[in-house]
């Protein structure tokens, strides 16, 4: 990502980032590379910037990603805040913290494949040590810009609970990769302009996706997209949700892709 090319957001993503720019986690496989900056501190904060590269083009197919939460009775969304706890261990990246009285656990897995094809696992799993049961809804944000270019992007529905993004031009043209954006069951998207779409999340009132793609003019665009889970903890009990971020070098491997949403799961249990 170049800060440069957002000349209408620059200003607020480097206030944004301020506050968290130190602490970069970095993740390889396959050829592919995920980072991610430090977790923001403040609730209205924008995410850290973190980047996507592709394995046999090594193009940033990704400008920030984060989780956002609501709990309870709060009439606004906020960022997933640090300074929290970091930890790297061969299996993936870790971000532990506490926030609105729950216990989050943050996980990114890279997986790169033959062929050029890589996938970011994310997962978010949200503990309750209290009494009572917790309402949340919970939003994971992703400013995806297909082949490195932000401003010719289009979406589309690949599945239930699975959005495509390609460039203007088609993954068979000059710009090789497609994004498949999946998330784990019972997830609601959001599609928007990326300055639009991240507003919603970090302004002071309460946002829900709609599971549309109406309000695209279907022009190329500066997207951005997320996925929204409303659920409840139970007292001594967790949550899990997750999503996937899966790069794919021509259209004919997508179905495999697919498939991934299966993997993750929404899980309740007590301990
Ligand atoms: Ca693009
Ligand atoms: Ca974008």
């Amino acid at each position: 990502m170049t800060l440069s090319t957002r000349s209408s957001f620059g200003a607020a993503l480097i206030l944004a980032l301020a506050g968290s720019a130190l602490g970069g986690q970095t993740l390889t496989s396959g050829g592919a590379t995920y980072s991610t900056g430090a977790a923001p501190t403040a609730p209205g904060a924008w995410g850290p910037a973190s980047d996507l590269l592709a394995p046999s083009t090594g193009t940033d197919q990704l400008y920030q990603d984060w989780w956002w939460l609501r709990v309870g009775s709060a009439t606004r969304e906020s960022a997933l805040m640090g300074p929290g706890t970091w930890t790297s261990s061969p299996s993936g990246l870790a971000f532990d913290t506490t926030q609105s009285g729950l216990d989050a656990h943050v996980t990114w897995q890279l997986n790169g494949g033959a062929g050029g094809l890589a996938t970011l696992i994310g997962q978010l799993r949200l503990s309750n040590r209290g009494s009572s049961p917790v309402q949340v809804s919970a939003f994971h944000y992703a400013d995806i810009d297909v082949n490195g270019s932000w401003y010719d992007d289009l979406a589309s529905v690949a599945a239930p609970g699975a959005l495509r993004f390609t460039d203007a031009g088609g993954p068979s043209g000059q710009q090789p990769y497609t994004l498949v954006y999946s998330a784990s069951p019972g997830a609601t998207f959001g599609v928007g302009e990326m300055g639009s779409l991240i507003t919603s999340l970090t302004d002071s009132s309460s946002t829900n996706f709609n599971g549309s793609l109406a309000g695209l003019s279907g022009s190329p665009n500066d997207l951005a997209a997320g996925w929204q889970w409303n659920f409840s903890v139970p007292a001594g009990g967790e949550v899990i949700i997750g999503y996937s971020l899966a790069m794919i070098p021509s259209p004919g491997s997508a179905g495999a892709v697919l498939g991934l949403a299966g993997l993750l799961c929404l899980r309740r249990r007590r301990w």
